[in-house]
């Protein structure tokens, strides 16, 4: 498929799950939608932003830990990171590693992995960066590490995890899994159950970043889908649900009101939402459970003091 023709399936399958989602009795949209050009830039600023503890919490462990990691990754590791973005998260890692033997970053932009590939080659020269284009839940971009050779490490930071639901989770640790073999490992962040008020206030802060971050979703609609949301019309709201263990996030109607998109029309009740996003929080236990459930053995995990986040490395069997 050329550019074009990627770029045309991509607007079809946006414009085909908003109508769908928004047809559902709860009105919902899939949070990867929140990461356009405007969304990836907000959301770089909520990883600055005091409320939002989750970034600096888990970029001070590995400061902390750096050694200790790499040490337990092993020797001639080949490290995989699904969604890697600009793989900054990994350069550190890979220069204490112990002769990494090559990196293999996934992501769906071809110009940021590029950018970063031409980085990280400079910074570490003779290390082997094989980017991999494409959404790493889908087996397709999997199926390129069948030729790699050497232990394979995968790299999943930054708590995505814990924007799949527990049974999602439990399907991609299994799609990760399966492309291991015993002794490959998986190093994986997650945001930890905490007091109620420091998660809501990370998801509800006080420089109102957060609630631009989810607003966006409607700009975008209206931009690409040539929607008529009033976007001022919808209130952002963040709540725990400790049953749940998640942060929902929602976009709050605060009127009855009708929206058009693509030729269809939505009514919304004063006070009904739009569910645009679930970040799932883990207890150690229950990280530790869905790891074996995986099918990977939890081999050593890093805190900070308060307990807010942990890095787990498991590895197969
Ligand atoms: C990317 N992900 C781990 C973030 C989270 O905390 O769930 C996304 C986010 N949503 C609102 N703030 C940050």
């Amino acid at each position: 498929m050329n550019m074009a023709a990627q770029q045309i399936a991509v607007v079809e399958a946006f414009e085909q799950d908003v109508l769908s989602g928004l047809s559902a009795a709860q009105k919902t949209l899939p949070c990867k939608y929140l990461y356009d050009e405007a969304g990836s830039r907000i959301f770089e600023q909520i990883c600055d932003l005091d409320d939002y503890y989750l970034t600096r919490t888990e970029a001070q462990i590995f400061t902390e830990q750096l050694e200790d990691i790499a040490a337990k990754l092993g020797a001639n590791v080949v490290l995989i990171e699904p969604g890697a973005g600009n793989c900054e998260k990994a350069e550190p890692l890979l220069q204490q590693m112990d002769k990494p033997s090559a990196y293999l970053p996934m992501d769906i932009s071809p110009e940021i992995l590029l950018a970063a590939r031409e980085r990280i080659e400079h910074k570490l020269p003779g290390l082997n960066v094989v980017p991999a284009v494409g959404d790493f839940t889908s087996a397709y971009i999997w199926q390129r590490l069948q030729n790699t050779s050497g232990r394979k490490v995968v790299f999943f930071p930054g708590s995505t995890i814990g924007n799949f639901t527990p049974v999602s989770a439990l399907e991609l640790l299994n799609l990760f899994g399966a492309r291991l073999r015993p002794g490959d490992g998986l190093l994986l962040g997650a945001d930890l159950v905490k007091d109620s008020i420091v998660l809501e206030r990370a998801y509800h802060d006080s420089e109102h970043v957060t609630e631009a971050f989810n607003k966006n979703l409607l700009h975008r609609i209206n931009r690409e889908l040539d929607g008529s949301f009033n976007v001022d019309n919808f209130a952002h709201r963040a709540f725990y649900h400790s049953r749940r263990q998640r942060v929902e996030m929602h976009l709050v109607s605060l009127e009855e009101q009708s929206v058009d998109i693509c030729g269809h029309t939505f009514r919304f009740d004063e006070g009904e939402t739009i569910h645009t996003e679930n970040s799932h929080k883990y207890t150690l236990s229950g990280l530790e459970a869905l790891l074996n459930s995986a099918g990977f053995t939890p081999r050593q995990y890093w805190t900070d003091n308060k307990q807010h986040y942990a890095i787990f490395y498991a590895e197969i069997e």
